[in-house]
């Protein structure tokens, strides 16, 4: 049986086994062994045919954007829109076969905005070239995975499946279990929460599926099996994920509305420009970004130079203050620094 037909197997297995107490061993096993099959899907192809096959785009500017989704939902209609690149967008299917970088300047950072192939069900398993759009969705700091608002909703749980299952994680934080491999000394298990949802000997039996018999495992966090399995095998990718529903001028206003009230979710027309703004706003906070100004012009070699620095805005308790290299600044404070 070849990994393919191994891990639907146990997708089935897990599909129909009903979730409870006298299962819950059973179903923590099975999920290993799924992550371990999936993770050898993705190790590297040995073929010489499948190297130098992935979008190599240089990182450039402030932060990068990765546009995700099925084909014709208007990725390239979006990217030519909002920056000064040009992507071909036709009303046929798989328009784009490579990636196309753009950049939108914005608060004066330049934000690099990805136009990738549609990706299709299956796309991790290598159809299509999902593999390669999902190679470069990794290097990505947010995600926007655009759907057509007509089929937003079963798009968006394909998708979905599809990143979960190669190992990203969208709008999720790292979960807060202390993992150490040791070289003796059998598992210690500790927890610092009441745990529901996994137990001592679920967590030996999972690492034992790792082949792991020594271990340091400290939860501090109410993890799910799947979130403990995703903290042994390491690797994975945690995603600020943008959910954009485009092509709202085929839809009823009552259906606009219920979409853009769910989580993560901004609504938009490229064809009528609506609501690109409000889109902007967001990307912008899923970024996280923080511009600081400096009120004199920048010298090299400042940290070392550093004595202590001086900050006005929304940082400080007062203004200016005086501070230290870990000063957290806050976005459009401007600082002063002192130097030795
Ligand atoms: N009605 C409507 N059509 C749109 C909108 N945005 C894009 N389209 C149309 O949808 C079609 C597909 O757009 P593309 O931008 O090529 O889509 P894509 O996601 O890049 O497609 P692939 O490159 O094939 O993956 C084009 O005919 C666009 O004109 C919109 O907001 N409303
Ligand atoms: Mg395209």
């Amino acid at each position: 049986m070849g990994i393919l037909e191994k891990i639907s197997e146990i997708e089935k297995e897990i599909a129909r086994t009903q979730k409870n107490k006298a299962t819950e061993y059973h179903l923590g096993l099975l999920k290993a062994k799924l992550a371990k099959y999936r993770a050898q899907l993705l190790e590297p192809s040995k073929s010489p045919a499948a190297k130098g096959e992935g979008f190599d785009v240089m990182k450039s500017g402030d932060a990068r954007v990765a546009l995700i989704g099925f084909p014709s939902v208007g990725k390239s209609t979006f990217l030519s829109l909002m920056t000064s690149t040009a992507s071909e967008a036709a009303s046929y299917e798989f328009t784009t076969l490579t990636c196309i970088p753009g950049v939108i300047e914005y608060k004066g950072a330049n934000i690099q905005l990805l136009d990738l192939p549609g990706i299709i069900e299956g796309a991790a398993q290598g159809k299509g070239r999902g593999r390669q759009v999902i190679a470069v969705a990794r290097t990505a700091d947010v995600v926007i995975m655009m759907l057509d608002a007509t089929k937003g909703e079963v798009q968006r749980a394909l998708l979905e499946k599809e990143l979960e299952s190669v190992g990203i994680r969208l709008n999720k934080s790292k979960p807060n279990i202390y993992f150490k491999p040791k070289k003796g000394g059998g598992i210690s298990f500790n927890s610092t929460v009441t745990l529901t949802q996994c137990s001592e000997k679920l967590v030996q039996l999972i690492l034992h599926e790792y082949k792991i018999f020594n271990a340091e495992v400290l939860f501090r966090e109410d993890c799910s099996p799947d979130e403990f399995i995703d903290v042994i095998v390491g690797n994975r990718v945690y995603m600020p994920c943008l959910y954009v529903y485009n092509k709202i001028d085929q839809i009823s206003m009552e259906e606009v509305d219920r979409l853009a009230r769910r989580p993560h979710s901004v609504v938009i027309s490229c064809g009528m420009k609506l609501n690109l703004d409000y889109l902007l706003e967001k990307l912008w906070e899923y970024l996280a970004l923080t511009c600081i100004y400096t009120k004199k012009r920048g010298r090299k070699s400042l940290a070392s130079q550093f004595k202590y620095a001086l900050v006005w805005g929304t940082s400080t308790k007062y203004s200016p203050q005086r501070v230290g290299l870990t000063h957290m600044m806050e976005h459009e404070d401007v600082i002063q620094i002192v130097k030795k």
